[in-house]
């Protein structure tokens, strides 16, 4: 069975599917669209999803948005590797390890990124400060888990590694920027702050054929 996923280049939620099926060994058929109001709130995509966004994913029978019902769906369908555990324990921390990830860190990624690239965070400096230490707040955290086990939750990786995986890369990304240079980042490299975190990067980079998923518009 091979799908049929709507994204854009570099997007961290459209990243994690491309991971997720990876891992599982899945086939996607990517559609690599334009980030924009033509493409994106145009009547066919909107009939695919009504919010406009993407990632979607397109299966025999639906068309599926929300990044974490796609990686639930892969999962569903495609059990092994489990990517969502396979004890309670496992399953309940992986749970609320996602929820804190979107809680606490994607929109704050999303806005920040978006604020560099678009060249914007200088005019907003406190705003884009305080934004920052609260994004390396969460990374300290995830850093500090890190230390203690391979992957987020236990040994192998799970749900919980492939929503946080682009989040740090768009971090990164956008921390290489000219317009980010004011806000005196201690990274990239990540490893100088966040040593256990660069290892986990490279174990999850180490997948073979990961660089099948690197957005095709970046270096
Ligand atoms: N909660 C959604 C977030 C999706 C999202 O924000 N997608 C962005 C990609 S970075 C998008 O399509 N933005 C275009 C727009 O809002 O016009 C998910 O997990 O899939």
């Amino acid at each position: 069975m091979t799908y049929e996923l709507y994204t854009f280049s570099g997007t961290p939620f459209g990243w994690r599917i491309q991971l997720a099926a990876l891992i599982k060994g899945v086939e996607l058929n990517v559609h690599w669209i334009q980030p924009s109001a033509e493409t994106l709130k145009s009547p066919d995509f909107l009939a695919m999803n009504p919010r406009g966004k993407v990632p979607v994913l397109k299966t025999q029978d639906l068309a599926l948005y929300e990044s974490t019902a796609i990686v639930t769906y892969l999962d569903a369908a495609h059990p092994h590797p489990p990517l969502f555990g396979e004890t309670v324990p496992e399953k309940a921390l992986i749970a609320q390890t996602i929820s804190e990830i979107e809680w606490y860190l994607s929109q704050r990624v999303q806005t920040f990124a978006r604020g560099v690239f678009f060249d914007e965070a200088a005019d907003e400096a406190d705003h884009f400060t305080e934004l920052a230490s609260m994004i390396m707040c969460e990374l300290d955290m995830y850093g500090n888990r890190l230390g203690k086990s391979d992957y987020l939750v236990g040994g192998s990786i799970t749900a919980a590694d492939v929503h946080l995986y682009p989040l740090v890369r768009g971090v990164l990304r956008a921390g290489e920027k000219e317009a980010a240079q004011f806000l005196k980042l201690p990274f990239p490299p990540i490893g100088n702050r966040y040593p256990n975190m660069a290892q986990w990067m490279e174990r999850i980079e180490s997948i073979p054929n990961f660089q099948s998923t690197w957005p095709p518009g970046w270096k």
